[in-house]
Formats: C-alpha cells, sequence, structure tokens
C-alpha cells in the first residue's frame, strides 16, 4: 500500500504456509493490489456543488489535518486559503502544514486547541475539512458540533466520510489532487468581517494568555517551550510521548513547516517517544505511526525531544542505548533537567 501511495499503518498477516514454505523471491516494481483501488479524483458534478458552498459562505474555515502533510498537498492548501481568504485550524497531526506565523493560521483546533479556534468553528457557516477526519478530540460533543455549518469534506479514504459528522459534499481523493481541481473554479474573496469577529476573540484571549504574562521569575512550561522555539528558530523537528507535554508542546512550538513534528496522533500510546529520537545518528523518521520515512538531514537541524520531566526513566536501556550521538538526546536531557528545577523551584 505504501508503493501505491497510501501512508497508513498497514497490518501484515503472513499465513503458515508462507512462514514454512520456500520460494524465490522478486521484488515487483510496480505493486498492484486488486483489492485496494483508492479513488484519487472527486467527480466535476461534486466539485461543482463544493464551489457553490464556498460561493454563498461568510463565515469559512479551513480543518487541516495530517492528510494535508501525506498528500503533499501544503502548496495547495495555502493557494485555497489564500485565494478565498479562509481561515485555517489545524488538527493536532496537521500542525506545519499551514505556517503558524500565517495571518490567516488559527493554530489548533479542538480539545487542546484555542478557544477563539473552537469558536470559529462553532460560529462558521462552511467547514471544508482537508485530510482530517473528525475526530472525538477535534469535535467534542457532536450533537453540538459546528451547528450552523455546511460541510465539505476531502479525503481519501471513504469510509471516513460520514463516520462521525455528516457533509454536505464528500469529495473523495488525493487531497492534492482535489485541490489542484477545485483552485480553479473557486473565485476569490475576502471575508475581513468574518477576520475580524476572529481577531476579536484571539485578542480577548491573548489578553489572558500565559504567553502575555509578566516574567514573575517562575519557570512555565510554555515559556520555556516558546524559549526552546526561539532558540531552534523555529527549525528543530520535535518529537514528543503522550501527554501533557505533548499538547504543551503542539501549543508553544510554533511550526512553520511539515515533517517537523514527530507525535502519535489517535494511537497515542505512552511510550512513542522513545522510538522516533532514538533513529540512528542524524537520520529521522517523520510522520506518525504509520508515516515514517527515513532520511538525511542537515546537522543544523537539531531535534527536540520534548519528553517530560522524569518520562526517561521510564524508558527501557535498549531505547537508552539507542540514541543518537549528536541532538535529540542532548535537548531532551537538558529539557528535562530544566523542567525538574523548575519543579523543585516550584516545590
Ligand atoms: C500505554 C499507555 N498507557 C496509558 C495511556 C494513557 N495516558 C495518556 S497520557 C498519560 C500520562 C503520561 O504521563 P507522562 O509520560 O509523565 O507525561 P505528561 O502527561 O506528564 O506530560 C497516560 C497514563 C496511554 N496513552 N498509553
Amino acid at each position: 500500500m505504501r508503493a501505491a501511495g497510501d501512508r497508513v499503518p498497514v497490518l501484515i498477516d503472513i499465513c503458515k504456509n508462507a512462514q514454512v514454505e520456500s520460494c524465490e523471491f522478486v521484488y515487483p516494481e510496480e505493486v498492484k493490489l486488486p483489492g485496494y483501488q483508492p479513488v484519487t479524483r472527486s467527480p466535476r458534478a461534486l466539485l461543482d456543488q463544493a464551489v457553490g458552498l464556498i460561493e454563498r459562505a461568510k463565515k469559512p474555515i479551513i480543518l487541516c489535518g495530517h492528510g494535508v502533510i501525506m498528500s503533499k498537498a501544503e502548496e495547495e492548501l495555502m493557494q485555497f486559503a489564500v485565494k478565498t481568504q479562509t481561515p485555517v485550524a489545524s488538527t493536532p497531526l496537521g500542525l506545519g502544514a499551514f505556517p503558524a506565523s500565517h495571518p490567516l493560521s488559527l493554530g489548533m483546533m479542538g480539545m487542546h486547541g484555542e478557544a477563539y479556534t473552537n469558536m470559529a468553528i462553532q460560529n462558521s457557516d462552511l467547514i471544508l475539512a482537508f485530510g482530517m477526519r473528525f475526530d472525538d478530540r477535534v469535535t467534542g460533543t457532536l450533537k453540538t458540533y459546528a451547528p450552523k455549518a455546511k460541510k465539505i469534506h476531502i479525503e481519501i479514504d471513504s469510509s471516513e466520510i460520514h463516520k462521525n459528522v455528516f457533509v454536505d459534499v464528500p469529495l473523495v481523493g488525493d487531497l492534492k489532487t482535489v485541490l489542484t481541481d477545485l483552485i480553479p473554479l473557486v473565485d476569490e474573496y475576502d471575508h475581513d468581517e468574518w477576520l475580524e469577529e476572529i481577531q476579536g476573540w484571539k485578542n480577548e484571549a491573548d489578553s489572558r494568555s500565559i504567553m502575555n504574562w509578566e516574567d514573575d521569575g517562575k519557570l512555565y512550561v510554555a515559556h520555556l517551550v516558546a524559549d526552546i522555539w526561539k532558540a531552534t528558530g523555529g527549525n528543530a523537528i520535535v518529537t514528543t510521548d503522550v501527554g501533557q507535554h505533548q499538547m504543551w508542546a503542539a501549543q508553544y512550538y510554533q511550526l512553520e513547516k511539515p515533517n517537523r513534528w514527530i507525535t502519535s496522533g489517535g494511537a497515542g500510546t505512552m511510550g512513542f517517544g522513545s522510538p522516533p529520537p532514538s533513529a540512528r545518528g542524524s537520520r529521522r523518521k517523520t510522520g506518525d505511526l504509520g508515516n515514517r520515512r527515513r532520511r538525511r538531514i542537515p546537522n543544523d537541524r537539531r531535534r527536540v525531544d520534548d519528553c517530560r520531566a522524569g518520562g526517561r526513566e521510564r524508558q527501557s536501556r535498549h531505547h537508552e542505548q539507542q540514541f543518537p550521538r549528536h541532538g535529540a538526546a542532548m535537548a531532551g536531557v537538558l529539557l528535562r533537567e530544566t523542567l525538574l528545577r523548575g519543579q523543585h523551584a516550584h516545590a
């Protein structure tokens, strides 16, 4: 399936005779799976329906999921958002697909997301869901989820359509292909009033934000993560385990680019934080559990293992031994030490 272009977790079930018999193995040049023929393009009639909804929308919002990164559709997302002046909220795994510093970026949505982002979703009249699956961590109670919004869902996995949230226009296909088809069909819009309304919620939230607190001599994780973000110029590859520190990293490490955020999503098991940074030498793995690709990385990109205070002690000796010679382990140790010192300072 990976060779066929999809990058999802794959269960390999090896039957008994394959385990005990022997044969000549030739690696196939082209993989053809009769039972796996994903649709990559949406029909024009459905695209036109989507265009109609986009045309009528006064308060549209894009929900950007991991699918944007898997489909390599970051550029198309940017083109669509800018052309239609539609703000972009991100799922935890979609972070980095749209630059956090962009004026249309609303950051992370959902249970651990920004309140103003969730306000924008709840008050929107059109949701454009790009490569995301309306997980309960981003929707909350489905009965009250975005009640005024029409919904367009672009998603390669047809089993996700109408699964959690009923949508008005399902566009099953590869996001990059579907957006490439859709962008020329939509007009340019400005949604100044809507963007101002969101800005009002954002200003209100900013006035209470921990990021705007005066330095009172205490160490706050939000400030620490933001300082690491500044010190690394936002260019580090950030890996996390599962838990509160993961959400802090998601909230305060402002990602500008994709594939620098290695964290587990729906399959969130504690212990995830150990394998990614322990990839050998200066190699890295990118993406979610099912989306790991090894690549050489330039030495100037530092890894920050944001595993929280004390977390490392629980990890196995086996993994300890595999930490790379430079980079992540050091950053992880520094962060942990600083957090521990911070905790002691509070005690
Ligand atoms: C294997 C496993 N067991 C339990 C959980 C449920 N769980 C999610 S976060 C968490 C606490 C994690 O604590 P820690 O690693 O110290 O990180 P923190 O939340 O303090 O940042 C637990 C028990 C899980 N996700 N995976």
